[in-house]
């Protein structure tokens, strides 16, 4: 059976870890929306780790250090660096979407201050969370009838026409409403609503799994959906359901992989809320608010209790610095501040580090300056992903606020994707990034 997995390690260049035991191990969650990053910002990681000596800093290098990449330690879902990179590295694409936890452990071993003293060594175990679970851990308190007035009450306030046709469909229920053909025509409208929110990139969808159902998709315990209080049949049902989604997925499940972690990334797609309006800029807000309500000072719950007392860092990120020109980090730096700012003070009242970095973890365009009409512009190269040509491309000027409700004009802000770069990389060199090396810095940099 060892051999086995031996064999399988061997094969994507993993070995089982030797760390001593009794040396630190820190776990990291890297959380965030869907497409907001998370998993390339790993991949990017782990790369600049492995080669640091060519790409970091001299103030990352504190002391000289050696890492390498471990299998889990756990019976865990293993982060497939190595495919990943590949895709980004030769095949020049992005990776595909993750829907479900990753994990992947690096150990290091760091220099000694003198000759004489035995080397610093520590693991690192970084986490692929997706951030819709961990929106999820806000259902651990809520009954479903509190869950149902709360999601009805968002719909009601996105003025969505989608929205209000379920609304509508809610409506039409009394205490006569049963049937397994009800349960999930209502269950599957509610399930494409949300897909379609998301599609329009609103941010406060529970449950995640109606999303990202990883290995439950046509589960039933998924096939439930908000309705308002009534003695139907189909409320007993779906409360029932509710129920048993919160205890063997939520908790079990969602809650179980982030036990014990010291640090958290939470990745915030700033480009995505500013081009997106208002509406959705407002909705992520309080999606990220009911992700980190988790440590809340007040909320002296189970959860928090459970889980405060082991983290104590929490790095916020923008990455896809590169869509814009380097003219423009200053203002976006600035947003991500703004995007962020009250949460800060809240997790500083709970006696947790925070700090921001605007960083793009793999650099995907260069920023040119260009005439344009007599007047110097900063321009951005890059492959484009809707057409896979090379383009100069003008991004705008970034607000250094976030425009008010009325005078947002998001066509003023609608930002192009583009594609990793068609470059050939040597074995010793890591993706082209802008700022990685601070964010090693902020997030490991007392452990080096
Ligand atoms: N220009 C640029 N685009 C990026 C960068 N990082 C991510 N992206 C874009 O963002 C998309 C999503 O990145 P992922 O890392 O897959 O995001 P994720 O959070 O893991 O997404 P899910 O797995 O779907 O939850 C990519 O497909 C790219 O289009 C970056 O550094 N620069
Ligand atoms: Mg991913």
């Amino acid at each position: 059976m060892k051999n086995t997995i031996l064999k399988k390690l061997k094969s994507v260049g993993e070995s089982l870890p030797t760390i001593p035991t009794g040396s630190k191990h820190i776990k990291i969650a890297i959380t965030g929306l869907s497409r907001s990053g998370k998993t390339v910002f790993i991949s990017s990681l782990i790369d600049q780790l492995l080669h640091q000596n060519r790409l970091l800093s001299l103030s990352v290098q504190k002391s000289a250090f050696k890492a390498s990449i471990k299998a889990p330690l756990h019976n865990a879902q293993r982060f497939d660096y190595y495919s990943l990179i590949e895709v980004m590295k030769r095949e020049h694409k992005w990776p595909r979407g993750t829907d479900s936890i990753t994990h992947t452990v690096l150990e290091f071993e760091s220099k000694s201050r003198f000759a004489f003293m035995n080397n610093k060594t520590f693991s690192i175990e970084l986490i692929d969370y997706p951030g819709e679970w961990l929106l999820d851990l806000s259902l651990l308190e809520l009954e479903y009838e509190q869950w149902s007035v709360q999601s009805l009450q968002w719909l009601m306030s996105l003025d969505d026409e989608e929205a209000d046709t379920y609304l509508e469909s809610v409506d039409s229920l009394d205490s006569r409403s049963k049937g397994m053909e009800l349960e999930l025509m209502l269950h599957t409208q509610y399930k494409n609503l949300l897909s379609n929110l998301k599609t329009r990139h609103y941010s406060r969808i529970t449950p995640g799994r109606f999303i990202m159902p990883s290995d439950l998709a046509n589960d039933p315990i998924l096939h439930f959906a908000p309705i308002k209080k009534s003695d139907s049949a189909l409320h007993e049902v779906y409360k029932m359901r509710y129920e048993a989604y919160v205890k063997e997925v939520v908790k079990d499940i969602h809650l179980e992989h982030f036990r014990g972690f010291e640090r958290q990334v939470v990745l915030v797609d700033v480009i995505e809320a500013l081009q997106s309006g208002y509406g959705c800029y407002s909705d992520m807000r309080a999606g990220l608010s009911d992700m980190l309500k988790l440590y809340n000072h007040k909320n002296k719950n189970f959860i928090s209790q459970w889980l405060s007392p082991s983290i104590k860092n929490v790095l916020f990120v923008a990455t896809k610095a590169d869509q814009v020109s380097a003219s423009q980090h200053a203002n976006f730096s600035l947003l991500l501040e703004e995007m962020v700012g009250v949460l800060r003070h809240e997790l500083d009242i709970s006696h947790i580090k925070t700090d921001t970095q605007l960083v793009s973890a793999l650099k995907s365009t260069v920023s040119i300056e260009k005439k344009h009409e007599g007047m110097k512009l900063s321009f951005v190269r890059g492959i484009l992903s809707e057409d896979g040509k090379l383009h100069d491309l003008y991004p705008g000027e970034m607000p250094s606020h976030f425009p008010n409700k009325n005078s947002w004009d998001t066509e003023a802000y609608a930002y192009k994707g583009f594609l990793p770069p068609r470059r050939e990389y040597s074995a010793d060199e890591a993706l082209e990034h802008i700022n990685m090396d601070k964010v090693i810095e902020k997030l490991i940099g007392d452990l080096l």
